[in-house]
C-alpha cells in the first residue's frame, strides 16, 4: 500500500540527500521535489510503522476548518502540537519576566536543570491561555496562520474571502473545473506568522464521481510533520467527499525541502525495520451533512493496529 512509499521516501532522503543546515541550527539530510500517491478507496493513510495519533490530527483540521488561529482550542482538546511557537513569542515579548528562554528548544535537549525551568513556565503559559482571556487573545494566537487564509482571507477591498466554503461549492456546482485551489500562502501575512505555512496550497480535482486532492507543501520534516500532514488531507479529502456526494480518490502529497532531521534518523531507522499492515478504514457520522459540522467524535477508525510510537525532538 501507500505506506511503503512513505518508506522508501525515508531511504531515498537519507542515501541521496544533501546535508543541509537549516532555521533551526539541528542540520536535515534534505531533497528537493518528490511526490507520493494514496489511493483513498483502498484505506485510510495513518501510517502503520508507528502509533500515530488520529485524534491529535483530527482535531487540528477541526481547528483549521473553524477558522481558528488560537491554540486555546488545541489545549481545550488536550492538543500540545502547537504550544512552542504559541510560546515562542511570549517568552520574546517584553511581559514575559521569567528566566531567559532564548533558543529553548535546542537547549531542552542538551541541559536536563534548563529542561525543568523550561517545562515549569511551558505549564504556566498553558494554564494562562486556558484560563485568563485577555492573555490568550494575544499570545495564544499563531497570526495569519492556515484557519485565518482558508476560512477569512482579507482582500485589498477590506472584504474577505472564505476559500474553504467557495472550493466546497465549485466542486458541488462545477467539478470539472481546473480552479478548484484553496491557498495558505498570503505574501503579505507572512511575516506576521508565527510559522509560515508549511502545507501552502491544495487543488481538487473530480472524475469518475471520486474527489481526489494534492497538496504542495513547501517544506517537510518528514519524519514528525508528514505522516500527520498525510492523514490531514486525507480526512479533509473524505469530508468534502462526503459533503459533496463524491467517493474519495487519491490524495497526491508533492514535496519543495522533503528533509529528515539529523537528530530522526535513529528514529527513522527503527521504523524503516518494521513491517507494514493494513491501514484502518475511516467511518464518518452520516448525519453529518456540512464538513462545518463535524466535531470530533463523528469520526471512528476501524482495525487500525500500529506499530508502537516512536518519540523524537521536534525542531523550534
Ligand atoms: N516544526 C517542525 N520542525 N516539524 C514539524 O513537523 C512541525 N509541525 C508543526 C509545527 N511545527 C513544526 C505542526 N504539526 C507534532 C506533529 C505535527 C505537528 C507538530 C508536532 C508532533 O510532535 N508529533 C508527535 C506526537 C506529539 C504528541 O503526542 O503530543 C509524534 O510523535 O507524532
Ligand atoms: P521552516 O519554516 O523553516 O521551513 O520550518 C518549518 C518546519 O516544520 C519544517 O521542518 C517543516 C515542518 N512542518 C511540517 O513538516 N509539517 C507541518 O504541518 C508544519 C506546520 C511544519
Amino acid at each position: 500500500n501507500g505506506e511503503q512509499a512513505y518508506l522508501d521516501m525515508c531511504k531515498h532522503v537519507l542515501h541521496n540527500g544533501n546535508k543541509k543546515g537549516d532555521r533551526t541550527n539541528t542540520g536535515t539530510y534534505s531533497v528537493f521535489g518528490y511526490q507520493l500517491r494514496f489511493d483513498l478507496s483502498q484505506g485510510f493513510p495513518l501510517l502503520t510503522t508507528k502509533r500515530v495519533p488520529f485524534r491529535l490530527v483530527a482535531s487540528e483540521l477541526l481547528w483549521f476548518i473553524k477558522g481558528d488561529t488560537n491554540i486555546r482550542y488545541l489545549l481545550e482538546n488536550n492538543n500540545n502540537i502547537w504550544n512552542e511557537w504559541a510560546f515562542k513569542s511570549w517568552v520574546e515579548s517584553e511581559e514575559y519576566t521569567g528566566p531567559n528562554m532564548t533558543d529553548f528548544g535546542n537547549r531542552c535537549q542538551v541541559d536536563s536543570a534548563f529542561n525543568n525551568q523550561y517545562r515549569e513556565q511551558m505549564t504556566l503559559f498553558k494554564d494562562k491561555v486556558l484560563q485568563d482571556d485577555a492573555f490568550a487573545a494575544k499570545f495564544g494566537d499563531l497570526g495569519s496562520v492556515y484557519g485565518k487564509q482558508w476560512r477569512d482571507w482579507k482582500t485589498s477591498q477590506n472584504k474577505t474571502i472564505d476559500q474553504l466554503k467557495e472550493v466546497v461549492d465549485s466542486i458541488r456546482t462545477n467539478p470539472d473545473s481546473r480552479r478548484h485551489i484553496v491557498s495558505a500562502w498570503n505574501p503579505e501575512d507572512v511575516p506576521s506568522m508565527a510559522l509560515p505555512p508549511c502545507h501552502t496550497m491544495f487543488q481538487f480535482y473530480v472524475a469518475n464521481g471520486k474527489l481526489s486532492c494534492q497538496l504542495y507543501q513547501r517544506s517537510a520534516d518528514i519524519f514528525l510533520g508528514v505522516p500527520f500532514n498525510i492523514a490531514s488531507y486525507a480526512l479533509l479529502t473524505h469530508l468534502i467527499a462526503h459533503e459533496c456526494n463524491l467517493e474519495v480518490g487519491d490524495f497526491i502529497h508533492t514535496f519543495g525541502d522533503a528533509h529528515i532531521y539529523s537528530n530522526h534518523i535513529e528514529q527513522v531507522n527503527v521504523q524503516l525495520g518494521r513491517d507494514v499492515r493494513d491501514f484502518p478504514e475511516l467511518i464518518l457520522d452520516k448525519d453529518k451533512t456540512s464538513i462545518f459540522d463535524f466535531d470530533v467524535n463523528d469520526f471512528e477508525l476501524k482495525n487500525y493496529h500500529p506499530h508502537p510510537t516512536i518519540k523524537a525532538p521536534i525542531a523550534v
